[in-house]
């Protein structure tokens, strides 16, 4: 069991109000809150040791350099990954999955080749792939859904196929919070001889992940939803891939020779990392990783299940509420989606908002989704280690109110 109100104490933005209010932060699936220690690291660099990465022979160039690597071997260990040679720095997942679509898939896919997207991905998931397809002369296609939200595999074989050159899929959806079986998926792909990218941007920060057990070839994930800073983040990739991929960007730090006509390559991870790297925002993904591994990540796993249950069942005794995504939690994340009928959720969003709770309103990136499931947008609360149950009281409570506001009749 979580200590979670000695947890909130390590997050100063849970001790500020809105409009009066208690800060019931309920939009975690967007962005995070970082606790002191995250805060503390950003200061720290800045304020001790702020010099640029892998170039002086200076001490602070030194320290910097190692707290930077440091870093990427807090990443590389934290999704079990066997060297830290596999973790390229990038700005966010986007980054990540366009560094994959811009590099390994200019050079492997081919007119007639398959693309395997699942009907829930998030947009950074769906557009850099639609621009790969066109290119290429690829074919996307789509695991279809089942009505409550999961992975239909009733024609997987015949999805991922002899034609099928990547599979790219979601961990856990963003909008409808369904895990998804990325290791029975990745199986099937390196059965027709497919490679493998996981989007975990909505998974590395709620549960363990072990890219060894998984073992896709890329895996993309975010610094600023799992604690650490915004513009961090990382894509895991096989060494053995890296080594025989182009780079994306080119300019600096990447290379190892340069003369007027020609360049050759630096060695891995620098190899992907053009220019001066985003150094403080690293260091602070670090200390978020530190964070998560002291607290425990199958306790913040098994807290977002007592909590997502919880709330799940307050909101299916609401009349007149509509969710979204699997009711069972072993195949469910910290996410719930909800619409009443005849109210906007932004509205809804906004009438929350009024009482201090932070949901988010929308498609949530994700608009093939929503024109599926047949809504315009959802209203979502997404969970995370430092939420209690008395807040999705809070949160209850603030949704019966804001129905019978906006569903009498005399109005
Ligand atoms: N993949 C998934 C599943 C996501 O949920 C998100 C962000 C991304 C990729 C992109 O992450 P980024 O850090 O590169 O932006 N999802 C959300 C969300 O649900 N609300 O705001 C951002």
């Amino acid at each position: 069991m979580l200590d979670i109100q000695k947890i909130r104490k390590d997050f100063p933005i849970l001790r500020r109000e809105v409009y009066g209010k208690p800060l019931i932060y309920l939009d975690n699936a967007a962005t995070s809150q970082k606790p002191d220690s995250v805060i503390r690291s950003l200061v720290d660099y800045y304020e001790n040791y702020n010099s640029n990465v892998h170039r002086g022979v200076h001490k602070l160039s030194m320290e910097s350099t190692e707290k930077f690597e440091e870093a990427r071997e807090k990443v590389a260990r934290f999704i079990n990954a066997s060297s830290s040679n596999s973790i390229i720095w990038t700005r966010n997942a986007t980054e990540a999955i366009n560094l994959v679509a811009n590099t390994w898939a200019q050079e492997h896919v081919n007119s007639g080749d398959e693309i395997v997207l699942t009907g829930m991905e998030h947009h950074s998931n769906l557009v850099p792939w639609q621009k790969v397809a066109r290119d290429k002369q690829a074919l996307l296609r789509y695991i279809p859904l089942t009505p409550d939200g999961r992975l239909d595999l009733t024609n997987i074989d015949d999805i991922i196929c002899s034609r099928t050159k990547l599979v790219s899929i979601v961990h856990v959806s963003n909008s409808l919070g369904t895990i998804n079986p990325v290791e029975e998926l990745t199986a099937k792909a390196r059965k027709v001889g497919a490679s493998v990218l996981v989007d975990a941007a909505q998974s590395v920060p709620h549960m363990p992940v072990d890219v060894q057990r998984i073992d896709p070839d890329f895996l993309a994930m975010s610094g600023h939803k799992m604690l650490g800073p915004t513009g961090i983040g990382a894509l895991y990739a096989k060494e053995d891939i890296l080594e025989n991929m182009e780079p994306f960007l080119r300019g600096g730090e990447m290379v190892l020779e340069v003369t007027y006509e020609d360049a050759s390559w630096n060695s891995l991870p620098m190899r992907f990392e053009a220019g001066t790297p985003n150094i403080a925002d690293a260091v602070g993904m670090g200390a978020a990783v530190d964070y998560l591994n002291a607290i425990g990540m199958k306790s913040i796993r098994q807290h977002e299940v007592d909590i997502t249950s919880y709330a799940l069942d307050a909101i299916k005794a609401i009349n007149g509420l509509d969710h979204y995504g699997p009711e069972d939690m072993s195949q469910r994340g910290g996410v719930i989606s909800f619409n009443s009928p005849g109210v906007h959720p932004h509205d809804l969003g906004t009438f929350l908002d009024r009482l201090g709770i932070a949901v988010r309103t929308g498609h949530h990136c994700t608009m093939p989704l929503m024109r599926m499931l047949g809504v315009p947008a959802t209203t979502r609360a997404s969970f995370y280690l430092y939420n209690t149950k008395s807040e999705v009281d809070v949160l209850i409570e603030g949704l019966t109110e804001a129905l019978g506001y906006f569903n009498d009749g005399s109005r």
